[in-house]
């Protein structure tokens, strides 16, 4: 079955709406389509199923063609009407749909009245004084328009990790495929392990430069070649991603990966430290007088320096070298260290898989026990469990682990904090549970101090074993809402609550800058995918990386302990963990 979400029936009826309405069709007909997004936005069953199975016709609200819409829709993955409809604008004008805070309203107004269909367009109209002619566009819609736009730029021509990933490592294994190739290494910002990427830069040492810069510009996935040279190229993938090609001799392989891999900043403190010694350091070599030392891979270039190995995911200049030089660099979390998980979805809310089947796949990845925490009520939009289907949740997962051996799910919930802070269930209810994941679903928009108030009188409560999600970031697409990072860290140390690392590739939240002043404190991670489907559970992948990036230890990461551990703690009282 093609991959459907409930978002994508949404957004593709709302958007038919927009395009109709762009077009001078009929209100009654944009209507529909408006109120069809918004029936099955609000709609208590799983209407993509339904929808797959043609079976919508007793769905208030919906009529026929709609139905049939909704059906063609969720079985094929895409909608004739749909694309034809697209077709006729051009694609920039769908650029409008992306910025935040812009309407339907608004865009129709902009599109017919000054006949803007693009960002670029519309920058330029909110920098004259065009616009302020049009109702609804004051200075501060405007203001608002403008700082969207800002927003947007920022996150052009930027990759999420996790939407790189699998083809980067397709690619990376092509090219290790080759028999001219003696070693092949995807550097920069990939290894480093950041959150959001520009482009790919490989590296690769073979004796046979020209040889292997020419395969990789006849790589199928090529949409477009920006250079090649006989030891360099640049390529643009269909998706838009730029990747880099050096070719390098044995010789240099461990200088230039050292460079490549960055950061810049890791980079010019590593260069002035060699100075210092009277050795000049380049991508290719070490230079100056006397004898210099040998190198075969980067440990030796980092030793010449003085310097224990940097993990690169450490290689941000941020208090890595002196770390390096004093023998105190952190002994870093390992994916394989991981033993379980916490925070997941079911069919019971939003997820796609069953308990069974998600419990079957946890074991299949080798873990020990996996959390269930399905959305809580108020959470109406995922299909959140109210008191009565969590309890019946709860009797299903212990009926389940009567069935498995060296496996436990444990029971949880996804427990939404409520405006004021309050949760979405009672202390008496929460006490059933083996632990709770609390997390903010709604009203994003508070000042911070309120926001900061409202997670810690979260905290605050005894039955609240982790925040969720932190920021509620979603990565190049949404920012983080307001909240006083340094203030909840304090609240989690003191309050003994876990903070999760959300392993979702759009989240990766708390956001890995912030993990090393976490663990000083004492703060414990819980590294959660937040699966909504068996395949998601591979997130834990990412997340692993980011934790490493937050120089987090074994010790730092609550799932790195043992089934029997992990009941042990919870069975402790907060103010013992
Ligand atoms: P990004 O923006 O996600 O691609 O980040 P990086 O770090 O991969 O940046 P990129 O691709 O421009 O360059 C890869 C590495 O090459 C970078 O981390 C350090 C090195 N490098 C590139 N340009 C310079 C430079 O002008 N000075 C120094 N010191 N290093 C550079
Ligand atoms: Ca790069
Ligand atoms: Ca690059
Ligand atoms: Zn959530």
């Amino acid at each position: 079955m093609p991959d459907v979400s409930r978002d994508t029936l949404v957004h593709t009826l709302e958007e038919i709406a927009l395009l109709l309405e762009l077009k001078g069709e009929n209100p009654f007909k944009t209507r529909a389509y408006r109120n069809g997004a918004e029936i099955v936005r609000q709609h208590e069953g799983d209407i993509v199923a339904l929808a797959a199975a043609n079976e919508l016709k007793d769905i208030k609200g919906i009529g026929e063609a709609l139905q049939q819409k909704l059906h063609e829709l969720a079985s094929t993955g895409v909608l004739a009407f749909h694309q034809k409809l697209r077709a006729e604008f051009p694609a920039s004008l769908f650029e409008l749909f992306d910025l935040q805070g812009l309407g339907p309203k608004k865009i129709k107004a902009l599109h017919d009245q000054l006949g803007i269909s693009s960002i670029a367009e519309l920058k330029e109209a909110c920098q004259g004084a065009e616009i302020s002619k049009l109702s609804g566009f004051g200075a501060k819609t405007v203001e608002k328009i403008l700082a969207a736009i800002e927003n947007h730029e920022k996150f052009v021509g930027r990759f999420r990790l996790g939407e790189v990933a699998p083809l980067a490592e397709t690619l990376l294994k092509r090219l290790r495929d080759h028999p001219a190739v003696n070693r092949a290494e995807i550097a920069g910002s990939y290894r480093r392990s950041k959150e959001t990427l520009h482009d790919l830069d490989f590296l690769v040492s073979t004796s046979d430069p020209a040889g292997i810069t020419s395969f990789f510009t006849t790589f199928p996935e090529v949409h477009e070649i920006i250079a090649h040279g006989d030891t360099k190229a640049s390529i643009r993938l269909e998706n838009g991603l730029q990747c880099d090609l050096r070719a390098v001799s044995n010789a240099h392989f461990p200088f230039a990966l050292q460079y490549f891999t960055g950061s810049k900043e890791h980079n010019v403190e590593l260069r002035s430290l060699a100075r210092k010694q009277g050795l000049s350091l380049n991508e290719y070599n070490f230079t100056g007088d006397g004898d210099l030392p040998e190198v075969h891979e980067e440990a030796d270039l980092y030793r010449a320096l003085g310097l224990a190995w940097v993990p690169p995911e450490l290689r941000e200049n941020r208090g890595e070298i002196a770390a390096a030089r004093d023998g105190k660099l952190p002994r870093l979390v390992e994916l394989s260290q991981l033993r379980g998980t916490f925070h997941n979805h079911t069919t019971a809310s939003d997820g796609k898989d069953t308990l069974a089947e998600m419990a079957e796949a946890a074991r299949q990845l080798g873990l020990q026990y996996l959390g269930i925490a399905d959305h809580s009520k108020s959470s109406f939009q995922a299909n959140g469990l109210n008191e009565e289907r969590l309890a019946g949740q709860i009797e299903e997962i212990s009926r389940l682990n009567k069935s498995f051996e060296d496996f436990a799910l444990l029971s949880g919930s996804e427990v939404d904090i409520l405006k004021d802070g309050s949760l979405d269930f009672d202390d008496h209810l929460l006490a059933q549970l083996d632990y709770c994941v609390a997390s903010v679903h709604s009203v994003f928009n508070l000042p911070e101090e309120e926001m900061t108030a409202r997670l810690i009188r979260a905290m605050e409560n005894e039955h609240v074993t982790m925040l969720g999600h932190l920021t509620g970031r979603l990565l190049l697409r949404r920012d983080p809402y307001a909240v006083n990072v340094e203030k909840i860290i304090d609240c989690a140390a003191e309050t003994r609550t876990v903070i999760e690392l959300n392993c979702n590739p759009w989240r990766l939240d708390m956001d890995w800058r912030w993990w090393h002043r976490a663990r000083d404190r004492g703060v414990l991670t819980a590294l959660n995918p937040d699966a909504h489907a068996t395949e998601q559970l591979q997130f834990l992948a990412f997340g692993a990386r980011l934790a490493r990036k937050g120089w987090l230890r074994r010790e730092d990461v609550l799932n790195t302990r043992s089934l029997a551990e992990i009941r042990a703690w919870l069975d402790l009282p907060k103010s013992k963990r």
